[in-house]
């Protein structure tokens, strides 16, 4: 697929040193400058997008930003959005969204990401594979060479009926990468419910994927498979930020 065309910094990081949170945030409100009154908006989850999620609230309630509304990707952005007065409205409603703000899991060189370690893959998939612009955020730890790279989770969502055949046949399709599948486990000690009610299978590589279109069409065979974390050719700008300042790397 083709490279990013085009790369620019443009913020440059105050000499101060920067927390990870505070460059999820440069990230986000960069993100945020291109919202236009009017428009449909897709709303990521998880920390960084949250930032982009209050920004939104800040802009409307000083009355910087009007006439737009937005799409939440989970449960958790939709309480937050509208505790801060976002208007919301549904694909149903709205089937087509001028931009997406939202994190990632990792981001290759082509742009392409792993999502869903924050157990929003299903929606976001939905909402971000309909707009016309998505602008991934996030802070520098999140680059990989290679998708499945960094030794973090890659999620599937899986229906919960005959979740460990699943699981085995995920792993056993990746053996030759050295994959290890886990059930993902809820802070309960219970196995993690999305909020399409069904399970995550989270998948470890000793080594990056070959070829993550590949691998997404594989796993997409199995039957009782929902989705999977694999983002491939839909984010259309990346914004990082790291010590160094903001970097938007532009598909
Ligand atoms: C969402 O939140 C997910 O797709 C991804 O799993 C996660 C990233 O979270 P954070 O911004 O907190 O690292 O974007």
């Amino acid at each position: 697929s083709p490279r990013p065309t085009s790369v620019s910094f443009s913020v440059k990081a105050q000499s101060v040193a920067l927390s990870q949170d505070d460059l999820k945030k440069l990230a986000a409100e960069k993100a945020v400058e291109s919202i236009k009154p009017g428009m449909v908006l897709g709303l990521g989850t998880g920390s960084t997008a949250a930032f982009a999620v209050d920004q939104i609230g800040k802009l409307l309630s000083s009355g910087q930003l009007h006439d737009i509304v937005g799409i939440p990707t989970s449960k958790r952005t939709e309480d937050q959005a509208r505790s801060l007065g976002i208007p919301l409205v549904a694909l149903d409603t709205h089937p087509r969204i001028d931009l997406a703000i939202d994190g990632a899991d990792e981001v290759d060189p082509n742009l392409d990401l792993v999502k869903g370690r924050g157990g929003a893959l299903l929606r976001e998939k939905m909402v971000e594979a309909v707009a016309e612009r998505f602008i991934v955020v996030a802070d520098d730890t999140k680059l990989v060479k290679g998708l499945g790279g960094s030794g973090l989770a890659m999620p599937v969502e899986v229906v919960q009926f005959c979740w460990k055949f699943n699981l085995v046949r995920l792993r056993d399709l990746f053996r030759e990468f050295g994959c290890e599948a886990k059930l993902r486990v809820g802070e309960g000690g219970e196995a993690y419910v999305t909020d399409n009610s069904n399970f995550i299978i989270d998948l470890y590589f000793k080594e990056p994927l070959k070829d993550g279109f590949a691998a997404g069409r594989e796993i997409g065979k199995f039957e009782g498979v929902v989705e999977h974390g694999l983002f491939l050719g839909m984010a259309t700008s990346v914004i990082i930020a790291g010590k160094n300042g903001v970097e938007v790397m532009n598909k």
